[in-house]
């Protein structure tokens, strides 16, 4: 029997991706079961070609459940993915609520696909679109160099604030299209009127906040990245500083990574790694105007790399640029190969 898959949040910018992945990769699930909020049940969505009614979320829903995915905010998932757990389903979830938490292993199949194994709580945890955007790429290196410290500043897309993230930026853009703003302090800022998601406009402008205030200062993102890439790495005392900035870009996050290593690099040898690097794609040719951009890699599955040098004052380290369609590998995709992960397992074993 193929396992039973139930979609959690299946009506959001998210679980819409989510859909379109289900009926594209190889089909290893039996029955696919929508769940959203009371709100949403009742629609029909189109998965594996097939129309399928929403079914409003309660206990009752994770039934024969085999793996629940969860792609709804943390307060959701910290409630429901024990209840689907308890139910016996394996919870792949894709909120903050249980990352960190020893007992919730935290999943990149091609980084540490092992670590999916030992789930005491019945929930495996999808990283933060942030870290998943390079942490593919920086586990490769990894591997061949040992990494010992990060530094990197995001460009991350609208989108990771969900669908009302995508709108407003669709808003301000509209609001600012072939004006003369951008030319006098807070022209923008008047223009665009609601800032949605953003604590400052986002339209010809680029905002270095994203997430919750933590303390001395770090966002919430910024600390996810250092404390995931951590975990996910098996590096729990890996030095990472990271900032994060909210670009005007639909989706598709994009990170500058200094990378530095315990041992000497060459961009020779990095190409080679990262060339031959599962779900890793090396764009670098900057001669010919070669390098991974936003627009050019949305709505494609691998981490694309580019821009790659060596430090000119450490031949320990590396700087890269990295590009991860936030929605896809950070969101979606990356929870679909857990659950995979998951279901061949559940196969195997009958
Ligand atoms: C953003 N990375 O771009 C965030 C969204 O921890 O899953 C994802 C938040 C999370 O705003």
């Amino acid at each position: 029997r193929k396992p039973t898959l139930a979609v959690v949040g299946a009506t959001g910018a998210v679980g819409t991706v989510m859909l379109g992945i289900l009926s594209s990769r190889e089909d290893v699930w039996g029955e696919i079961r929508l769940i959203a909020s009371p709100r949403s049940a009742g629609r029909r969505l189109v998965v594996r070609g097939e129309e399928i009614e929403v079914i409003a979320l309660s206990e009752e829903a994770f039934e024969g459940v085999d793996v629940a995915m969860f792609d709804v905010p943390d307060e959701v998932s910290a409630q429901w993915a024990p209840i689907a757990a308890a139910k016996g389903a394996v919870a792949v979830d894709n909120s903050g609520a249980f990352r960190m938490d020893p007992d919730v292993p935290l999943v990149v199949p091609e980084v540490n696909a092992h670590a999916a194994r030992v789930r005491p709580r019945g929930i495996i945890s999808n990283p933060n679109c942030t870290t998943l955007s390079m942490i593919v790429a920086m586990g490769a290196l990894h591997a061949e160099f040992g990494l010992t410290e990060l530094i990197v500043s995001s460009y991350q897309a609208a989108s990771g604030a969900g669908q009302p993230g995508i709108d407003t930026l669709r808003e301000q853009l509209t609001k600012v299209a072939g004006s003369n703003l951008g030319t006098q302090p807070g022209d923008v800022r008047r223009a665009v009127g609601d800032f949605g998601p953003f604590p400052a406009p986002l339209a010809l402008n680029v905002v270095p906040w994203a997430g919750s205030l933590k303390e001395d200062g770090w966002s919430s993102e910024e600390l996810k990245v250092r404390n995931e890439s951590r975990k996910i790495l098996g590096l729990p005392d890996l030095r990472v500083t990271a900032t994060c900035v909210r670009v005007p870009v639909i989706t598709t996050h994009s990170l500058a990574v200094h990378a530095r290593f315990e041992n000497e690099v060459t961009v020779e040898r990095a190409h080679e790694i990262l060339g031959s690097a599962p779900g890793v794609v090396v764009s670098d040719n900057p001669a010919e105007g070669e390098f991974p951009t936003p627009a050019d890699v949305v709505g494609t599955d691998p981490t694309w790399v580019g821009r790659v040098r060596r430090s000119l004052d450490d031949p320990q380290a590396l700087e890269l640029f990295v590009c991860g369609d936030n929605l896809r590998k950070g969101a979606a995709l990356n929870t679909a190969q857990i659950a995979e992960v998951v279901a061949a397992e559940l196969t195997a074993a009958g």
